[in-house]
């Protein structure tokens, strides 16, 4: 059911386009068209071929067997290549007489070489035709990340008992890690980010082997991962009593994650969105520390469609997942971030994540 509603969307948007062809290389993209669970891994050769009348995956021997077990029942014809797939695809289409295929910009410089040598025929590149598609949720879609949320506010309940001062970054990402797949995470839904004290000013500090001391934030930025599809979240939490600085930095960035909150809703400008929780933090003089986007879509991909910063275009779609999560960053001192996971409704959103926003102290 999954395959033939998306397969109709993408010929749709194929019409509009004007091209009788797309081939398909992006995995979450071939993931999302399939509805093959079971199939990709991060390294899979493959590759999907839509046309008006065929909707075919080309892979190899290591994954045809999965293939053709996840394809039973769908429009899918799989097809096991054993030498160069993309050979095999331009000799398919121009046997069938196909004259112009479309491609995805994501694909590498070099392959896009390689096909446009071999196709008998023009090669066109498209941008985001899947993901626009993609970045409205079916209700199946939103369960899973619904599941992967919920594993993802057990983690951090559990991590509150976990973190104590003299224990690492490090010992606390692999903590969170191995709580998430021990639950029933396929994976994370990314590398965790532990960022301790001064390092918590970095937005996207890489894990290291700081211990945690007394007075620290703890800025924590994890998700776990169910059916393919992600859960993302940041929770800050002071070891100790915090300082004044401290309290009043996390109550801006709180309030100003709750004006991001109250301004998502469907047909709502992504901008918008994005200035109701800056113009809080431009109040109390803490706008230049706050250095990125409040938010993006989350799927298949933890960063999708659509993008919620101070110069998107988008228009928030009811259905689509985003977070919100304002931050405030100040360099060689601490930073804040409270990031929720919110599903845009008709006249408003539903927050996935439940776990607490007031300051927690951990002794
Ligand atoms: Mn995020």
């Amino acid at each position: 059911m999954r395959a033939e509603h998306r397969l109709a969307a993408i010929r749709r948007a194929l019409a509009d386009e004007g091209v009788p062809a797309m081939l398909v290389t992006a995995v979450s993209n071939m993931r999302y068209l399939t509805g093959f669970d079971g199939v990709f891994d991060d390294g899979i050769n493959a590759a999907c071929l839509v046309t008006s009348e065929h909707a075919r995956f080309y892979t190899d021997a290591r994954y045809s067997e999965a293939a053709q077990a996840a394809a039973g029942g769908t429009p899918w014809t799989v097809r096991q290549t054993s030498g160069s797939m993309y050979i095999d695809i331009c000799r398919e289409l121009q046997a069938e007489g196909v004259t112009e295929i479309a491609i995805e910009s994501s694909v590498p410089y070099g392959r896009f070489k390689f096909i446009s040598e071999q196709f008998v025929g023009s090669v066109r590149v498209t941008d985001g035709l899947i993901e626009k598609i993609r970045q409205v949720k079916e209700a199946a879609e939103i369960e899973r990340i619904q599941e992967a949320a919920r594993l993802t506010d057990a983690a951090f309940e559990h991590v509150l008992g976990f973190i104590r001062p003299g224990l690492t970054e490090l010992e606390v990402a692999l903590e969170l890690e191995i709580w998430m797949r021990a639950n029933g995470s396929e994976g994370v839904a990314f590398a965790p980010i532990v960022a301790s004290g001064p390092n918590s000013s970095r937005p996207h500090a890489t894990v290291t082997g700081r211990t945690i001391e007394r007075g620290d934030f703890v800025k924590m930025d994890f998700g776990a991962c169910v059916g393919g599809y992600r859960a993302d979240m940041t929770r800050t939490v002071v070891v100790g009593v915090p300082s004044e600085r401290q309290r009043e930095v996390y109550a801006a960035v709180l309030e100003a994650n709750e004006a991001g909150l109250a301004a998502v809703r469907g047909g709502a400008a992504a901008r918008d969105v994005d200035a109701a929780a800056r113009n809080v933090l431009a109040a109390r003089g803490l706008g230049d520390a706050f250095t990125h986007g409040v938010g993006h879509g989350v799927g298949l991909d933890i960063h999708e469609l659509p993008t919620l910063n101070a110069q998107s275009r988008d228009v928030l779609r009811t259905g689509s997942v985003v977070t919100v999560e304002p931050g405030v960053y100040l360099e060689g001192t601490f930073g804040v971030r409270i990031e929720d996971l919110v599903v845009v409704e008709e006249a408003g959103c539903r927050v996935l994540t439940r776990s607490p926003k007031e300051l927690i102290q951990l002794d």
